[in-house]
């Protein structure tokens, strides 16, 4: 039989999505990233059609000899990586451990302390996520614009004042590393852990270039494994506790996975060896390139945030763009000239803003990837600047930045 018309359009749709967002835009979303064709080979695999509830080798399904070898093989991987004794690599996304933690060292009624979601907090340890589905009652950190990080003094103080089950730091939006360390002191002190959310930074942590939670005091991290540590979309959970680790995997399976979706854990294996042997290089590049674009975004005339402090140091560049009709407008406008990015609310936002937020986030992890450097932040710059500041035609910009991102076509830091 001939394919139907609706199956001729599902392949036409998904043919067209994949040559736009592979061959023709710039992708500068902060929590995305490609895997390699290493890692893509070993996603679609049999294990994707297949179950194993509980925990490897004390399954509740049989056939599952050799996914119980690739998890253990993962965990072991991920823990190396992390220099974490234990670890928790079935849930199925960031929220998800999110989710499981939060379930597993609260209760409904606790109060909690949070980075506020202006701020970058992630919408998951807000009263609008999981946080709030739990009963839990996050109270918002305070936040200095200028650093534009946690204020320690104020945190230190309300964390003192209301003692919180837990303090959860990290962030969706994150140009500086977050207090882990000063904050774990005021923690200590009152009896309450910190969980730091690793998702955005996880990359950056396993080359070596943002500081390890568990070593700076966190007793838990949660995380994704996709934005800069490029393997497919998943979750994580790692601690030294084992009193954690231990309510942790009593939470992840049976409450917030059954299965864990198999096909995800070899990939992820392999994107840790990936970068056991080449995240430094990764990382190191990664945080050049999203400092020289805050830069030459900056000399362009555009509002970067972080200017005191260099900018950024994480692969993530901020701008403020009122003046240029908010973040939305100037979303639109870059994603009609084929560059990829979204907007966000900045630190003096308040929730009714959301619709069209002061600013919009960048992410460079993904452009390092596929191969470019310093020099290519200048080019990406110049393409903001002909939108957004001389109002160039966005068809007339799309066409260059389709020809400049078909240069790229390897993808480094992976095995040949
Ligand atoms: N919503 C994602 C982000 O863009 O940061 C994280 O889940």
């Amino acid at each position: 039989m001939e394919l139907p018309g609706e199956a001729l359009r599902i392949l036409k749709l998904n043919e067209a999505h994949n040559k736009w967002r592979r061959e023709e835009t710039v992708n500068l979303i902060a929590s995305e990233n490609l895997t390699s064709p290493l890692v893509d080979s070993l996603y679609l695999s049999d294990a994707m059609h297949r179950y194993a509830e509980g925990l490897p080798f004390k399954r509740f399904y049989q056939g599952t000899k050799y996914i119980d070898e690739i998890e253990v093989l993962c965990e072991e991987l991920m823990r190396k990586l992390f220099k974490a004794k234990y670890i928790d690599v079935r849930p199925i996304s960031g929220t998800i451990a999110n989710g499981a933690v939060f379930y597993a060292l609260g209760k409904s009624g606790d109060t909690t302390c949070i980075c506020p979601l202006p701020g970058g907090g992630h919408v998951s340890h807000s009263k609008y996520g999981i946080m709030g589905a739990l009963g839990l009652k996050p109270l918002p950190l305070p936040f200095n614009v200028e650093e534009f990080n946690i204020d320690v003094e104020g945190a230190s103080k309300l964390i003192k004042e209301v003692r919180p089950k837990f303090v959860v730091l990290g962030a969706s939006v994150i140009l500086f590393p977050h207090p882990v360390k000063e904050l774990g002191d005021a923690a200590n002190e009152v009896g309450s852990k910190i969980i730091f959310d690793a998702a955005h930074v996880l990359g950056l942590i396993a080359g070596g270039k943002y500081p390890n939670p568990l070593s700076e005091g966190a007793n838990v991290v949660t995380s994704s494994t996709h934005k800069t540590f490029p393997g497919p979309q998943g979750g994580v959970i790692l601690t030294n506790e084992e009193e954690i680790y231990k309510k942790v995997k009593k939470v992840v399976f049976p409450v917030f996975v059954s299965n864990h979706h198999l096909h995800r854990l070899a990939a992820t294996a392999m994107a840790a060896v990936e970068m056991l042997y080449f995240g430094e290089a990764y990382a190191s590049q990664i945080i050049k390139n999203a400092k020289r674009l805050a830069e030459c975004l900056y000399n362009r005339g555009f509002k970067v945030l972080g200017e005191k402090k260099g900018f950024t140091e994480t692969h993530q560049v901020l701008l403020d763009v009122r003046e240029l009709g908010g973040g939305t407008k100037v979303a639109l406008m870059l994603e009609k000239a084929n560059i990829i990015v979204n907007k966000n609310m900045l630190p003096w936002d308040r929730p009714e803003d959301i619709k069209n937020p002061s600013g919009i986030r960048i992410g460079v992890q993904e452009v390092t990837r596929i191969g470019m450097r310093e020099g290519d932040m200048e080019v990406l710059a110049e393409y903001f600047y002909k939108v957004l500041i001389k109002r160039e035609d966005p068809a007339k910009v799309a066409e260059e930045v389709r020809e400049f991102r078909g240069k790229f076509k390897e993808l480094l830091y992976t095995f040949k």
